[in-house]
Formats: structure tokens, C-alpha cells, sequence
């Protein structure tokens, strides 16, 4: 993943000429902060993860540009609610460097945070308000127009068939050292088909998604902590609704950071739960089915299985997806993901009544 080329000659090719720093805490892009006036963000997209650029950045442009009419529309200010990208001074998305790697530029959403954990319930609400009117407003954009950029992203069964495929060759000898989590995948390996069964049934209707909920992929208002923007739009695709829903919860619902090593910190709180759920269909109510509804609590669960999973497939194929800052890293990842489900397990039935309660408020299901 190394590049010869530094951020500094890159943003040449957008008529900048500053230094840059590295920042945020995303897992898979490298992003800079270019401190000029406007501020900036540079991102080196991650093209092994990403193989096709062109087609990310197609999706990027086709979606922010579908965002910025509704947002103009609804009188607000596209610059701050929507990403916005900066052409190179060649007029093209993105510059592609001569050793092949590619780099973006967006502007800097100024006065605004993306949070690492939710401090309130009330900061974990605008987040799910946020990604609610983000698919609110791409419910009518064309979905044959979205590359899928990377595959069955979020076919939990496909990522069952990784995992079995990693634990088999053992690349770098760590199966016998996570021999729990082996089995922690293997008992629950009957629950993965379910919401690709659903979509293959019908009761689960695609709709356009973002993919990769995660609490610090949203911007909120530094003062009044409302949402302003979502970001990271690199896997926005037709999905399920149960992947946004299921994968902010997972994160954001946790007691503790998703790479806490005592894992006596780790447990999933209810009354954040119920935040998001009551925010999330405040957003999205009239439009969701009764398999949908149905298949909440449980998408909580699979999409934080899903993503154990793939921290523990890394972690036997020796960390060459998700960005390590420690040893063992992958592994503690994976480690609170399986804590969370097994107290999501024993919350099931309250779960489900928090859904039914927020579901009568808004006459969802009459
Ligand atoms: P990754 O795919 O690696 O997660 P992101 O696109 O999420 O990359 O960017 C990483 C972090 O950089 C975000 O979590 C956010 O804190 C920050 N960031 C990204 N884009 C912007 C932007 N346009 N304005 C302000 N901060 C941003
Ligand atoms: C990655 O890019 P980032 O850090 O927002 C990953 C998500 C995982 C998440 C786990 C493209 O999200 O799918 O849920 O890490 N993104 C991609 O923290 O794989
Ligand atoms: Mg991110």
C-alpha cells in the first residue's frame, strides 16, 4: 500500500502547495488535513480494498451531486451537508499519481465533529436522524446507476465463506491461539443467511444505502450538535436498510470503544438502542416493511457478528485489510464485537419491545 509520491506533490495537482498532516480515525483510506483557507481534505483512496477508483468516484460524484438538488431544494447549504469534491486542476474527480495511487480532495466540513464514541444518547439520536435523511434522500436515485464497490459487501454468508477460507490456510500460524473466537463464529454460523434470505424472498426490499454506519462516518454541528453531513461514501450501494441500521448500532451502542481490551467495559446499552431506533424511524417510518421491522433487533446482532467476523478473518490472514495500530489489534476488535452479541443475547425480547414501542408511536405496522 506504500505510494512514492508525497501528499505535498499530489496537491500540486489541485493547484495547492502546502504541507499536510495525517488525519482521523478511519481503518481503511489515509486521510491528510491540508491547512489552507478554505481547509481541505486529502484522502489517498485504499485501491487494494478499492480496485476500481473510477468507479468509486463515479458513484461519489453521481450521489453528492443527486444530494446537493435535495438539499438545495430543502433551502439548506450543500457545501456543509453534503461531501464536495474538488476537481484536479485537470478538471478530472481524482488524481491518480504515476506509481498508480489514487488521491481525492473534498472540502473541509468546518464547524463540526465526527464523534469516536456517543457521549449522550441525544449525540447517538443526531447520528441516526442524519443517516435516516441521507437514504430518505436517495430513496429516488436511480440504483442502477451504483458500481458495487466491493462485492457482497455486506453478504454475511460470503463473509462466513472468507472467514472458513482464512481459519483453512492459517497464513500466519494465529488459529490456534484464537481457538474461542473460532468457535464463537462457528456457533453462530447458522444465522448469516437471514437478511440475504429476505431480500431474495422480497420482504426485504433494496434500497440505496450507505453501507458503513459507523459514529464517526456522520459530521455534527460542534454547537448544537445536530447532523450535518454524512460522509465516507465509498460504499454507498444498494443494501438493506438492516446494514445501516444494524452496523450504527453495533458501534455506537457499545459501552466501550470497539478495540477496548477489558472487555468488563463492553456491553450493549438499551436506553442508546432505543435512542437510535426511535430516531432512526422518526426518518424512515412509512416507508419500511413488517420483515423490516421484525429483523431489527436482530440486524444489531448480525451486522456486529458480520463485522467480528471480518475482524477475525484479518487477524488469521495477518492484518492486510483493516488499518493496525497495535499488535494483536484485529483480534481485540473482535474480541468486543463477540462480548456485544452475547449480551445482545440475553436483551433480546427488550430489544424487540423498544422496537414495538417506537414503531406505535409513529403508527408503523397499523
Ligand atoms: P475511512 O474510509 O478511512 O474511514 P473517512 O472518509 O471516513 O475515511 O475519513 C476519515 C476521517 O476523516 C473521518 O472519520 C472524519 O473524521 C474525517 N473527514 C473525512 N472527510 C471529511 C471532511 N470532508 N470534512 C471534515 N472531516 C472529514
Ligand atoms: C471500516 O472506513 P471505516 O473506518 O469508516 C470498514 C467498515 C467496518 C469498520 C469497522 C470499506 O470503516 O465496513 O464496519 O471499518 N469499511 C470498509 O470499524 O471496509
Ligand atoms: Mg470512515
Amino acid at each position: 500500500m506504500a505510494t512514492t509520491v508525497s501528499a505535498r506533490e499530489v496537491l500540486r495537482h489541485f493547484d495547492l502547495d502546502l504541507p499536510t498532516d495525517l488525519y482521523g480515525n478511519g481503518h481503511i483510506n489515509t486521510t491528510y488535513l491540508v491547512e489552507s483557507t478554505p481547509r481541505y481534505i486529502l484522502q489517498r483512496i485504499n485501491t487494494e480494498i478499492f480496485k476500481k477508483p473510477d468507479e468509486v468516484m463515479a458513484n461519489i460524484q453521481a450521489v453528492t451531486a443527486h444530494l446537493r438538488r435535495k438539499i438545495l431544494e430543502a433551502g439548506g447549504d450543500p457545501n456543509r451537508e453534503t461531501l464536495t469534491l474538488i476537481p484536479t486542476e485537470d478538471g478530472l474527480s481524482y488524481y491518480e499519481a504515476p506509481d498508480g495511487s489514487c488521491f481525492r480532495l473534498y472540502r473541509f466540513i468546518e464547524n463540526a465533529v465526527s464523534y469516536d464514541a456517543a457521549e449522550t444518547p441525544e449525540m447517538f439520536a443526531a447520528s441516526a436522524h442524519a443517516f435516516g435523511k441521507f437514504q430518505r434522500m436517495l430513496a429516488d436515485f436511480p440504483s442502477d446507476r451504483l458500481y458495487e464497490t466491493i462485492p457482497r459487501f455486506h453478504d454475511t454468508g460470503d463473509r462466513l465463506r472468507q472467514f472458513r477460507e482464512a481459519l483453512a490456510e492459517d497464513r500466519v500460524g494465529r488459529a490456534s491461539s484464537c481457538q474461542p473466537e473460532i468457535d464463537f463464529v462457528l456457533a453462530h454460523a447458522g444465522e448469516v443467511h437471514v437478511v440475504t434470505d429476505a431480500i431474495a424472498d422480497g420482504s426485504v426490499p433494496l434500497r440505496v444505502t450507505h453501507n458503513d454506519t459507523k459514529l464517526n462516518n456522520v459530521m455534527l454541528d460542534a454547537k448544537t450538535g445536530e447532523g450535518v453531513c454524512v460522509i465516507d461514501l465509498d460504499t454507498v450501494m444498494p443494501g438493506s436498510l438492516l446494514y445501516d441500521y444494524g452496523d450504527s448500532l453495533r458501534f455506537g451502542a457499545s459501552t466501550g470503544a470497539e478495540d477496548e481490551r477489558d472487555l468488563s467495559k463492553i456491553s450493549f446499552d438499551l436506553t442508546y438502542f432505543e435512542a437510535y431506533t426511535d430516531a432512526f424511524l422518526a426518518e424512515l417510518g412509512s416507508t419500511i416493511t413488517p420483515r423490516e421491522v421484525e429483523l431489527l433487533p436482530f440486524s444489531a446482532k448480525l451486522l456486529t457478528l458480520e463485522c467480528g467476523m471480518r475482524f477475525l478473518t484479518d487477524h488469521l490472514n495477518g492484518d492486510t485489510y483493516f488499518r493496525i495500530h497495535r499488535e494483536n489489534h484485529n483480534l481485540d476488535r473482535c474480541r468486543t464485537q463477540f462480548k456485544l452479541i452475547a449480551d445482545m443475547e440475553g436483551k433480546m425480547d427488550q430489544m424487540a419491545a423498544i422496537v414495538a414501542r417506537c414503531c406505535k408511536a409513529y403508527g408503523i405496522g397499523k
